[in-house]
């Protein structure tokens, strides 16, 4: 059986303990890996090795060498990228098509970008006039943080990880990555990157474990580390944000979201169906941007519902290394038990269940593995907990409305802000409506279309803070302000 192990100060370690936990394949449904489960002394381990480096050859290195040194990075995953999608595919079941176009790329991408933007940036000064006629000058300068922690999901490991972990870097960082305990073995196949391209150790450090009273926890409240940044669930976010407090860290959450997509009746609805289908049912509605509320204009209700119908029924489950699957398992037993209680809820609250609203049994090695059906439901109350709550699968509820006003306040009832998708041909009504709608991301007439410079976080209990481009890059760095006199 295969061994994920942590990676401290440049080479792959047992925990401390010398404990493992097991990592089950979710399209099998079999345990595929034994996982070192760090302890809170691996976690002081890794932020020792981390500020060490950031003291020693990483904080010393100039900034063109650092940079380059990350886009080495982004080579070398590219060059090892079938061993990537191996490791990704196994811990999290998604299908190839999805994890070679999206997940691996990304992944490299993320370095490039950041490793660029970086080069390329420039700084503000200001000249001001003073009372002598001499006059000042004000500059501004970019130091790291210090040491980061970086607290990741399981939806898109490798891609939401190296989000963070590639910013924090090319600002001159040094970090201790905890991963999502469902899907460990990308970041330490990423440790192997680091150290066979030249990244001195300690810079980039990886410990396995859970959250409350384990790793993610033991990170969150250790001293010395500067920052955390965070993506995952709301509830955690707010556990992080108390027991942080007392170090006033520094925190950037990328959270929860209940994202709504409206197709208004001028909409062309053949890539209005299109796009919800893939705002819905991506990655088995795994990625915090999917749309789970659906509203269309009632003129185009039913045949919206129909042709979305058809299409959802044509998805393909099954082996994630066949061409021809087009939707993954969810993530584990436990997530598959929440979806399908909400299938059950869903019913208990009066939906109509236009397809799925049931586990998929599959035959042969799947047939363990946690597939649900793509799941359609219309009916419920804008009040209902399905409407309401954040299921993480791949479901959604579609509602009818009449008029602009009321869908726009339908999709702003929402403790959430992350994102909303938009279909219409009429270019003032994209622009009128996405100023109205309370979220950080407003896609028209397309969904999860990224360009990295852009900002991307969310309102409200959907996070705190934005990243992306010199977002990013001011989140992982010190700015400071030098005035000189003349
Ligand atoms: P999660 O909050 O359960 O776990 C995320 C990480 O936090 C894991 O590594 C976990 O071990 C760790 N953790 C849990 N409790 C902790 C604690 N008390 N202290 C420190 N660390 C702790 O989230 P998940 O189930 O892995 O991911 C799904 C959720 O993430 C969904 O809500 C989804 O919307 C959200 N998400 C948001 C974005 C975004 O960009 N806004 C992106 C991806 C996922
Ligand atoms: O594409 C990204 O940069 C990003 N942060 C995506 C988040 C997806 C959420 O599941």
């Amino acid at each position: 059986m295969k061994t994920i192990n942590l990676w401290i100060n440049g080479e792959s370690t047992a925990s401390g303990s010398k404990e493992t936990f097991e990592n089950f394949n979710p399209a099998t449904g079999q345990v595929y890996a034994q996982v070192a489960l760090g302890t809170k002394d691996d976690v002081d381990r890794a932020v020792q090795a981390a500020k060490k480096a950031l003291h020693g050859p990483w904080g010393k290195m100039p900034l063109r060498a650092r940079c380059d040194l990350l886009s080495r990075v982004a080579d070398r995953i590219d060059e090892r990228r079938e061993e990537f999608l191996k490791a990704e595919i196994a811990d999290t079941g998604k299908p190839i098509g999805l994890a070679s176009k999206i997940d691996i790329p990304r992944g490299a991408a993320n370095f490039r970008i950041f490793s660029d933007m970086l080069k390329a940036h420039g700084s503000e000064s200001f000249w001001q006039d003073t009372d002598d006629g001499l006059g000042a000058m004000h500059y501004v300068t970019r130091e790291p943080i210090g040491v980061i922690g970086v607290i990741c999901p399981w939806n898109l490991p490798l891609l939401l990880m190296t989000w963070k972990v590639a910013p924090a870097l090319a600002a001159g960082n040094t970090v201790v990555v905890k991963p999502s305990e469902e899907t460990p073995a990308t970041a330490t196949l990423l440790g192997e990157v680091m150290r066979e391209v030249g990244v001195p150790d300690g810079v980039y450090n990886v410990v396995h474990g859970f959250g409350k009273d384990s790793v993610g926890e033991a990170l969150v409240q250790h001293p010395e580390v500067s920052a955390i940044t965070f993506t995952g669930e709301t509830t955690t976010g707010k556990h992080i944000m108390k027991s942080s407090a007392n170090h006033l860290k520094k925190l950037s959450f990328e959270l929860g979201g209940k994202n709504p997509a409206i197709i208004f009746e001028e909409a062309d609805i053949d890539r209005a169906v299109a796009g919800t289908l893939r705002s819905a049912f991506a990655n088995c509605g795994q990625v915090c941007l999917c749309s789970e509320r659906v509203y269309v204009a009632r003129s185009i209700f039913d045949t919206f519902v129909e042709k979305l119908k058809s299409q959802a029924e044509l998805i393909a489950m099954g082996d994630p290394w066949a061409t021809t699957t087009t939707m993954g398992p969810l993530i584990s037993k436990t997530h598959q038990q929440k979806v399908e209680s909400y299938f059950k809820l869903a019913k208990e609250e009066g939906a109509q269940v236009i397809t799925g609203g049931e586990l998929a049994k599959l035959e042969g090695d799947f047939d363990q593995g946690y597939f649900v059906k793509p799941t359609i439901w219309t009916g419920l109350s804008e009040q209902a907990r399905c409407v309401k709550e954040e299921i993480f699968g791949p479901v959604c509820h579609i509602q009818p409305f009449d008029d602009e006003e009321e869908v726009i306040k339908m999709a702003n009832d929402t403790e959430y802000g992350l994102c909303a998708a938009l279909w219409t041909q009429d270019v003032s009504r994209a622009h009128r409506v996405s100023s109205q709608i309370r979220a950080g991301m407003v896609w028209v007439n397309t969904w999860y279309l990224r360009d990295l410079r852009t900002p991307f976080g969310g309102m409200k209990a959907s996070g705190l803070g934005r990243e992306g481009g010199i977002h990013s890059l001011n989140f992982y760095s010190e700015l400071k302000n030098i005035c000189v006199k003349l």
